[in-house]
């Protein structure tokens, strides 16, 4: 029988999946068929993390490398086409947050998470997408947020990273549609990951907030995640290109509900 969102052999390249979303969705491709490569950028959250995947039974080869410098992206992405193949799914996922209110932030700071959401996706698809365009195809998906459709205080620059993470999805889609190539974004909900570890804390206002604002009464689980990836890295998306899938529990469907 055929299979749809088989992903068979396909290489598939994560970024930031040494923890949170990009390790449950780079377990998910794997456990979907795919030959895994992750990136990381500390050593020892690498080491950690290739000793969890071995754990979780996934297979994977690790290699370090800073998203947001050209140069290393392009090292990187040779030593992988060399060692495995060349890459059939790239998912940029590998970012950062500061929440801090706007007329405090430091402008190093804004720059450091615009470098990190925004221009890096864009360092990674550029390089990736070459190659793509010379095989005749490929998948990018970028994991937008949220934050791509809405503000909240102390997110200035991670709202503006992914508004404009958003708007690259829908033009390097349009960009790169006659390739073959299918350029699409996952936006996540609110997740129990490390990143949201210090709004998730016992009498913290967003705690309660959450909850009561998704429609489904619940932070979202990683593994919620996989089968978004799974269809945009498959042949059943074949004609989708520049789709954000928001995996939200329905909190983008609705107004909120007022106060009992
Ligand atoms: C916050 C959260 C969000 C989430 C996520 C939502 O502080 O409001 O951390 O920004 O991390 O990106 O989709």
């Amino acid at each position: 029988m055929k299979n749809l969102f088989d992903i068979t052999g396909k290489i598939a390249l994560v970024t930031g999946a040494t923890h949170g979303l990009g390790m449950a969705m780079a377990k998910g491709l794997a456990e979907h068929g795919a030959t895994l490569v992750i990136n990381g950028h500390t050593p020892s959250k690498m080491e950690e993390a290739l000793i969890k995947y071995k754990d979780m039974g996934i297979d994977v080869k690790g290699y370090l490398f800073d998203v947001t410098d050209e140069n290393q992206v392009n090292k990187a992405l040779k030593k992988i086409e060399n060692d495995i193949g060349p890459i059939d799914i790239l998912v940029n996922n590998a970012g950062i947050i500061k929440r801090v209110p706007a007329v405090e932030m430091e402008i190093s700071d804004f720059r450091s998470v615009i470098d990190v959401d925004l221009v890096s996706p864009f360092i990674m698809s550029k390089n990736v997408a070459k190659s793509m365009i010379e095989r005749g195809g490929g998948k990018i998906i970028n994991i937008c947020s949220m934050m791509s459709e809405l503000g909240r205080d102390t997110l200035a620059a991670y709202a503006s990273a992914k508004g404009g993470l958003k708007m690259l999805t829908r033009n390097l889609a349009t960009e790169w549609a006659k390739h073959n190539i299918q350029v699409n974004g996952i936006g996540p909900g609110y997740f129990a990951t490390e990143q949201t570890a210090p709004i998730r804390v016992a009498g913290h206002p967003l705690q309660d907030f959450i909850i009561e604002r998704t429609p489904a009464g619940k932070w979202g689980d990683p593994q919620d995640l996989v089968g978004a990836v799974v269809f945009l890295s498959s042949e059943a998306s074949n004609f989708v290109n520049g789709q954000i899938l928001y995996v939200d529990g329905g909190i983008l469907a609705t107004i909120g509900k007022p106060r009992a």
